[in-house]
C-alpha cells in the first residue's frame, strides 16, 4: 500500500514537471507501460490473500486512473505549447514591403493610353464621353448618317454583316452620336471612343481598330470653332507650341463641307516627327454635320448646326509613341506590350487640369 502511495506521488510530481513530449512519453511507459510500475502493482493483486484483493485492486485502479488523467491533461498542455511556439515562429509580417521582383507587372496598352489622353484633353474642353453598341443596325450605322441603301459609301467601308444582314459590326463610332441625339435635346457636345470594324487587312489596316469621334451641335457653331478645337486638341496631344495644320477639302456623306486635316511632319531615318518639317501627314477627317443627319435624328438644321471629327487611335499612338507596325498592336506579344505599354499610374491629365 505504501509502495502504491509513493509510486502515485512520484508519478504525479514527475508528470507535473515534464516539459517536453519526450519526457512525457518516457513517463507514460515508466508508469503505465506493460512492464510499468503501476502495471507491476496490478500483477501483485493475484498474489495477495483473498480478503485484501478487492480493496487493493480498487486502490490500484484509482491510482491508475489518477495517473492516466494527469497524463492526458499534461499531453494537452504540451501540445498546446508546441502549437503556440510553431504559430509564433510561422507568423507572417503583413507590414513587410512587397518585393518588386515578386509581383508580375501588367501594363496599359498604348490604345487605352491614347484613348485616355484624348478623353482627358477633350473632356477638359467640355466634351462628354458616350458609348454605344458595337453590333449595330443599318439605320444607326448608315441611313441616319445620310448613307442611304446602295450609296457608294457602303462599299467604301467594307462592312461585316451578321445573320441575314439585319445587323452589322459598326464601321465607325458615329452611331453612338446618332443614338445620343435621338434620345436627347441639343446642345450636344460629345465624344465617342471605341472599337470599330472594317473588312480590311494589310500593312496599314486591321479588321478591328479604334476611333474617337467628336460632335458639337449648338445654335451658332461654325467652321472656326472646329478649327480652334482641333488646333487646341492636337497642340495638347503632341505637346507642341505651334501646330502647323492644313485643311484639305474632302467628301463624307455625313458632313458638308468636309475636310481632311494634315499635320506638318519631318521624315528621316529615325521615323516620322510631327509638328515640324516640310512634309504633310493626314491625321484626321472632319466637317460640318450634314443637315440631313440632323433631320434624321429630329434636330432642326435651321436652328442648330455644328461640327464633327473622326480620328484613328492607332494612328495617333504610332505617331506619338513611334510604334511603326499597326498589326503589332493586336499581336499581344509580351515583348511589344512591355516596350510600348504604360505603367498603371501614368494617368493622363490634360494640361492645366
Ligand atoms: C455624326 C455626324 C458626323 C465624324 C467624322 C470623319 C470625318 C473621318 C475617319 C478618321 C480616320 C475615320 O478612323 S478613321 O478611318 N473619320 O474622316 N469622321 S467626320 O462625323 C460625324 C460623326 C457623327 C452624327
Amino acid at each position: 500500500m505504501n509502495d502504491l502511495e509513493s509510486i502515485k506521488n512520484e508519478a504525479l510530481s514527475a508528470i507535473e514537471q515534464a516539459d517536453d513530449l519526450k519526457i512525457f512519453d518516457d513517463l507514460k511507459v515508466k508508469y503505465l507501460g506493460k512492464k510499468g510500475l503501476i502495471s507491476g502493482q496490478m500483477q501483485q493483486i493475484g498474489k495477495l490473500p483473498a480478503e485484501q484483493r478487492k480493496e487493493f485492486g480498487a486502490l490500484v485502479n484509482r491510482v491508475k486512473n489518477e495517473v492516466e488523467s494527469a497524463l492526458v491533461s499534461k499531453k494537452e498542455q504540451l501540445e498546446d505549447r508546441a502549437l503556440d511556439a510553431r504559430l509564433a515562429q510561422e507568423t507572417i509580417d503583413v507590414s513587410l514591403p512587397v518585393r518588386e521582383s515578386a509581383v508580375p507587372q501588367g501594363s496599359v496598352h498604348p490604345v487605352t493610353q491614347v484613348i485616355d489622353e484624348c478623353i482627358a484633353i477633350l473632356g477638359s474642353m467640355g466634351f462628354e464621353v458616350k458609348r454605344g453598341p458595337e453590333i449595330e443596325d443599318d439605320f444607326h450605322n448608315f441611313t441616319a448618317l445620310n448613307i442611304p441603301p446602295n450609296h457608294p459609301a457602303r462599299q467604301m467601308q467594307d462592312t461585316f454583316y451578321l445573320q441575314g444582314a439585319e445587323m452589322l459590326l459598326r464601321t465607325h463610332t458615329s452611331s453612338v452620336q446618332i443614338r445620343s441625339m435621338e434620345h436627347g435635346q441639343p446642345p450636344f457636345k460629345i465624344i465617342a471612343p471605341g472599337r470599330v470594324y472594317r473588312s480590311d487587312y494589310d500593312m496599314t489596316h486591321t479588321p478591328m481598330f479604334h476611333q474617337i469621334e467628336g460632335l458639337y451641335i449648338d445654335k451658332d457653331i461654325h467652321m472656326g470653332h472646329l478649327k480652334g478645337c482641333l488646333y487646341d486638341f492636337l497642340q495638347a496631344f503632341f505637346g507642341l507650341d505651334e501646330v502647323p495644320l492644313r485643311f484639305r477639302p474632302s467628301f463624307f456623306p455625313f458632313t458638308e463641307p468636309s475636310a481632311e486635316v494634315d499635320i506638318a511632319c519631318k521624315r528621316d531615318k529615325a521615323g516620322v516627327q510631327v509638328g515640324q518639317g516640310d512634309d504633310w501627314l493626314e491625321i484626321l477627317g472632319c466637317g460640318m454635320v450634314h443637315p440631313n443627319v440632323l433631320t434624321n435624328v429630329g434636330v432642326d438644321p435651321n436652328e442648330y448646326q455644328g461640327f464633327a471629327f473622326g480620328i484613328g487611335i492607332e494612328r495617333l499612338a504610332m505617331l506619338k509613341y513611334g510604334a511603326p507596325d499597326l498589326r503589332a498592336f493586336f499581336d499581344n506579344d509580351i515583348r511589344w506590350l512591355t516596350h510600348y505599354g504604360f505603367g498603371g499610374l501614368d494617368i493622363p491629365l490634360a494640361k492645366g487640369a
